[in-house]
């Protein structure tokens, strides 16, 4: 396998870092960081370039004699010796230090050497110890600054929930509508191209009167410091020690800023080498026709607009990763995404009789509410002990109880008797099949013995699928974003049986799951299994994470076809007849008309 060009990048980055730590000539260090930017940007494989014996890598501009030696060494061997040898002198934690605010490679060298000050945990130590402030160059001062900057430097490095960044985009959304000298606002970045989590955000303005734009965003009350101010670009950390970009682009070019910003880039790397094959240029400036002796401004005003240029229907920014978007674009493929208003049923959700907040009626209250037209009541089972899981006593009880509710309703919307019944530790269902059989969804899951090792996890899972009760697995690989990595199992073992039995996979809709991912959803979807997007909810307004779900789904290629709470319920039930009967064998693959 080829080095990608973010992947090149990266080591010159990590060198450039080692180096500055090291005390280098800073000359050398700079021209190993600009190679960074040109590298990640450059529209054509830099490793396919570097292997090319007629091809020149320093006629790259920006990429000189050293940086090309390097480069040819790297794509050769895969390593580079110097990048080595630095990595074995200095562990990389120390990296880390640099990101205090005010720690220059200097001082955190003097620490490293000094005190053998290793990560920011031994820093906060130096500096509560009094350690800090005596070396030379520092004092009381420093040290205070360096304990607050820890603090920052630690919650700066992290990641968000797409759910928290979108309340964050809404109160900031509020805040700049106000200013009358903005003429356009986007949020950009990973957060507009739905992903699961957002590392920081990325707002662009049109406008004539920067500075103006400027003094008003500066006044978003959630900001605690500006950590920079130009004339087109500002950027503020907010008391959580969030960062927020925010740009200013003249409105010729506001479609391709945006379309730069919206990223990935991977997806922008494709863009650019899509637009060379055309004698065009693309920037965050707009698409220039280079094939005269001065570039000529194309196009850039409007997304649509750029991506027309290029000869591309416009790409969701869900769809920006260079996975899918290229290989199947036109304007049919593109627009068929499934949206919020397709989902007609949420077939996961908890009520009182477990560990949800809200009873029966409120729960079909507050989906009724919400347009749904049918749900499933999926209370845990016996085995989840500490959320008070259903024996079959009380399951039947409370399928009794949905029993009653739907004859009151009277059609007008449907409650399907549900489980989720756990998969227990030694391999088999947590309620007999007789129990299950009456059932109208039977949800599969794993909460316990998430240690096991891949084979037993896996033949867990598969002995679920192969199982006639069972409908679907939900939250199949059991991750916790930014908390618990997914258990050992797999998936393509897991994929292949649902293929084989004709069942569904979840994608868990709670911002913290989002569980399947969006590539396991492509895989999914070359295998034909049907997919149900559910919110999981343990309250009624847990029912609202549905719309991250559908992002989620998005960002997986789905249309609606592919999902099956999409149905109406007449055809629902049909498809679960089906299943039933042995006959399905995963859901229509045909596009849709
Ligand atoms: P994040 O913030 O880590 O969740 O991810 P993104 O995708 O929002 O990344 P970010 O904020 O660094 O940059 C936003 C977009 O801007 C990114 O998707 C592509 C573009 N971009 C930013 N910096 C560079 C760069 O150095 N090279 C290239 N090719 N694109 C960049
Ligand atoms: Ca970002
Ligand atoms: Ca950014």
């Amino acid at each position: 396998m080829s080095l990608t060009n973010p992947q090149i990048a990266e080591h010159f980055q990590e060198l450039a870092d080692l180096l500055e730590f090291g005390g280098t000539n800073p000359f050398r260090i700079r021209a190993y960081r600009n190679s960074v930017r040109v590298i990640e940007d450059y529209p054509e494989s830099v490793a396919d370039l570097a292997r090319n014996e007629s091809f020149d890598l320093t006629d790259i501009p920006g990429i000189g004699d050293a940086v090309a030696k390097k480069i040819k060494v790297l794509v050769d061997t895969g390593e580079l010796p110097q990048l080595q040898e630095l990595k074995a002198t200095i562990p990389e934690s120390v990296l880390d230090l640099l990101r205090v605010p005010g720690m220059g490679p200097k001082k955190a060298a003097v620490l490293y050497k000094e005190l053998d000050v290793q990560s920011l945990e031994d820093l906060a130590e130096a500096c509560r110890n009094d350690r800090v402030k005596n070396l030379k160059g520092f004092g009381a001062k420093t040290q205070q600054a360096i304990l607050d900057g820890i603090q920052i430097a630690a919650a700066a490095n992290e990641r968000i929930y797409w759910a928290t960044a979108d309340e964050l985009v809404q109160r900031l959304r509020t805040h700049l509508k106000k200013c009358k000298a903005i003429q356009e606002l986007e949020f950009a970045g990973s957060y507009r191209r739905g992903k699961e989590t957002v590392g920081d955000l990325d707002v662009l303005v049109v406008s004539q009167a920067g500075p103006e734009v400027m003094d008003h965003f500066g006044e978003f009350t959630e900001i605690a410091s500006v950590t920079v101010r130009g004339d087109t670009k500002m950027s503020v950390r907010t008391k959580k020690a969030f960062q927020i970009d925010l740009r200013v682009v003249p409105r010729e070019s506001f479609g391709a800023a945006l379309a730069y910003f919206t990223g990935s880039k991977e997806h922008n790397v494709a863009l650019r080498g899509l637009a060379k094959q055309k004698q065009l240029r693309l920037n965050e400036w707009g698409v220039f026709d280079t094939s005269g002796e001065e570039e000529v401004y194309v196009s850039g005003q409007t997304e649509t607009e750029v991506y027309e240029t290029l000869g591309l229907s416009w790409i969701p920014p869900e769809l920006r990763e260079n996975r899918i978007e290229f290989s199947t674009n036109s304007a049919h493929t593109m627009n068929r995404l499934i949206d919020a208003n397709d989902l007609l049923g949420d077939l996961h959700m908890h009520t009182t009789a477990t560990d949800g907040k809200g009873t029966l009626e409120e729960m079909v209250e507050a989906a009724r509410s919400r347009g749904l037209q049918y749900i499933a009541i999926t209370d845990h089972s016996q085995r989840v002990s500490m959320a008070r899981g259903l024996t079959p006593d009380r399951l039947l009880e409370q399928w009794d109880q949905i029993d009653d509710l739907n004859a009151k309703l009277d059609g007008s919307f449907r409650i399907l008797k549900g489980i989720e019944c756990d998969i227990l530790e030694q391999g088999g269902m947590d309620l007999p099949d007789e129990v299950l059989a009456q059932g109208d969804w039977v949800l599969g899951a794993i909460h316990y013995g998430q240690q096991q090792s891949l084979e037993q996890i896996t033949e867990r899972i598969l002995e679920a699928i192969r199982h006639p009760e069972v409908d679907a697995i939900a939250h199949p690989t059991g991750r916790l974003l930014l908390k618990r990595e997914p258990y050992a199992v797999d998936l393509r073992r897991v994929m292949t049986t649902c293929a084989e039995y004709g069942k569904a996979l979840e994608i868990n809709a709670n911002p913290m799951r989002l569980d399947l991912n969006d590539i396991q959803l492509m895989h999914a979807t070359e295998l034909g299994i049907p997919i149900v997007i559910n919110s999981d909810a343990h309250s009624t307004d847990g029912l609202d994470v549905l719309r991250y779900g559908i992002l989620q789904a998005r960002r997986g290629g789905l249309t609606p076809s592919r999902v099956l709470n999409t149905l109406p319920l007449e055809d629902f039930l049909k498809w679960r007849e089906t299943r039933k009967s042995g006959t399905a064998r995963g859901i229509s693959t045909e596009e849709d008309a």
